[in-house]
């Protein structure tokens, strides 16, 4: 009693199909806060954390980095908030991920953004956003999209059998991408 109900949104998608992008549109229009895993462990390894190492050398190989040191950041991130509304966008990753998150949080995601994107044109996205990011060369970009056919989709297809995922052409340019997007977040209005 006197809890409050956290609603959380998993924003999944290939490496490049514009996660990030459609989520700071989302913050602005829908009140959720957007936490952005990967975002997190590049903020934990500039932090000089004791896992910062370990979590530059996987996500230069575009690993998926172990469960227990992503969930702990998510946490910590929904904690520090004070919001009950999240984007919590890049996982999870792999059915280990989404367990861990399960057994150690108990929420379970109101539904699953799922932003679908041909890989030669997340390739091209990648290859000239010009971030400086660490995993946007040609060789990690190709780790990545491996790793997302055989980890992540698994992940996609566990909540399409439960009737949560809600798919989006991520093809189109950006805001036509995100009127679809507010269609599906519509009953979220403030
Ligand atoms: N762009 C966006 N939308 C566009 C559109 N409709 N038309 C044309 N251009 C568009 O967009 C990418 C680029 O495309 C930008 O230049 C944008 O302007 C343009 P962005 O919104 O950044 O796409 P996004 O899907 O967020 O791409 P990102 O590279 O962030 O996705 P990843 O899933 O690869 O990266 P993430 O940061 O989530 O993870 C990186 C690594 O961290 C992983 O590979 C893994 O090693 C590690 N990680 C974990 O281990 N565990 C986790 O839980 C999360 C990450
Ligand atoms: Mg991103």
């Amino acid at each position: 009693p006197g809890y409050k109900k956290i609603t959380v949104v998993f924003v999944l998608g290939g490496p490049g199909s514009g996660k990030g992008t459609q989520c700071a549109k989302i913050v602005e229009n829908f009140g959720f806060t957007h936490l952005s895993a990967g975002d997190l462990l590049r903020a934990e390894i500039k932090s000089g954390s004791e896992n910062g190492s370990m979590i530059s050398s996987m996500i230069k190989e575009g690993k998926i980095v172990p469960s227990e040191v992503t969930v702990e950041l998510l946490q910590k991130a929904m904690l520090e908030s004070g919001n009950d509304k999240f984007l919590i966008d890049g996982f999870p990753r792999n059915e280990e991920n989404r367990a861990t998150f399960e057994n150690v949080t108990k929420i379970e995601p109101e539904f699953i953004l799922f932003f679908n994107c041909p890989e030669e044109e997340m390739e091209q996205r990648l290859l000239s956003r010009n971030q400086g990011r660490d995993d946007d060369n040609i060789e990690t970009i190709r780790k990545r999209f491996k790793v997302f056919v055989e980890s992540s989709i698994p992940v996609v297809e566990y909540y399409d059998m439960k009737g949560k995922v809600r798919k989006v052409d991520a093809l189109k340019p950006i805001d036509e991408v995100f009127e679809a997007v507010k269609a599906v977040f519509d009953p979220f209005h403030v």
